[in-house]
């Protein structure tokens, strides 16, 4: 199996764990105030973790509930092992597994399995982007007026995200606040939404949906309109066209 392959394979099993879990009672904790862990976040992640020692053993791996684990090459995998862990806990269905790969620093392959959407995102760097196995493209949307825009609040840190909402809900046709961001990236990518963005995400919520996104022919930058790398204290996904719009009507006053 090649790195895409395994990527694909390991966020399909880790989702169908999730739906499996979905309905039985869940023990749910608090990481922070407001910041959730449940006993699907820690299996999913074991059952990645796992099966990576088996088929990448020299790989390292950066989990969000484990975290680093150093290997001895120079490929990483990054692993959100249940993105929308609050939608999980309430069982609303937007949440999903990320698993993306890095080699020399450089991601070169993402999946992202929504199982109750029954959606899996894929990207290879240079082979374009999937969904379901059908390749997806953004969208065209030219204007912010008409085009449907998402974004994202970090638990306890709303307040610095509340004025570009607010800006986002006059002028764009509308917004939606849907607590994946890996999922929200994935539909940046196929063209549901026309732009993403959200402070202070943390690189598993985003590596794999942002080379799906780059495949699928969008963009990512940071809000200052600088170019984006894993660990930017922010992110702009749009399809391109709406980027320099976008900047200009986050950072505009009201
Ligand atoms: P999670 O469900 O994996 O925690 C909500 O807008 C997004 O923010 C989700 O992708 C959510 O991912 C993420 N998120 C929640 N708490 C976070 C934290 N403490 N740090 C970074 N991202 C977080
Ligand atoms: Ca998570």
């Amino acid at each position: 199996m090649d790195v895409l392959e395994i990527a694909v394979s390991l966020a399909q099993e880790a989702g169908g764990l999730l739906r499996e879990r979905l309905d039985a009672p869940r023990d749910i904790q608090e990481k922070h105030a407001r910041d959730l862990v449940t006993d699907a976040d820690r299996a999913s992640e074991a059952l990645i973790v796992g099966r990576l020692h088996e088929l990448r053993p020299q790989s390292s791996i950066l989990g969000e509930e484990t975290g680093v684990t150093n290997g001895s090459n120079d490929e990483r995998w990054i692993i959100d092992p249940l993105d929308g862990t609050t939608n999980y806990a309430h069982r609303y269905p937007v949440f999903c597994v990320s698993v993306a790969c890095e080699q020399a620093g450089q991601l070169v392959a993402g999946a992202i399995y929504a199982p109750m959407l029954n959606e899996i995102f894929a990207a290879g760097l240079g082979r374009g982007a999937t969904r379901n196995g059908q390749p997806i493209t953004v969208a065209k949307t030219a204007e912010v007026r008409s085009a449907l825009v998402c974004t994202g609040f970090l638990p306890g840190h709303g307040e610095r995200n509340m004025q570009n909402f607010v800006r986002a809900s006059c002028e764009a046709q509308a917004v939606r606040r849907d607590g994946s961001a890996a999922l929200d990236l994935a539909s940046v990518a196929c063209g549901r939404f026309d732009a993403f963005w959200e402070f202070d995400l943390k690189p598993w919520d985003v590596a794999a949906g942002v080379l799906i996104v780059r495949e699928a022919g969008g963009v990512v930058a940071t809000l200052e309109g600088d170019a984006w790398q894993l660990g930017a204290a922010s992110l702009l996904a749009t399809n391109s066209t709406l980027q320099q719009p976008m900047l200009r009507l986050l950072r505009d006053p009201l």
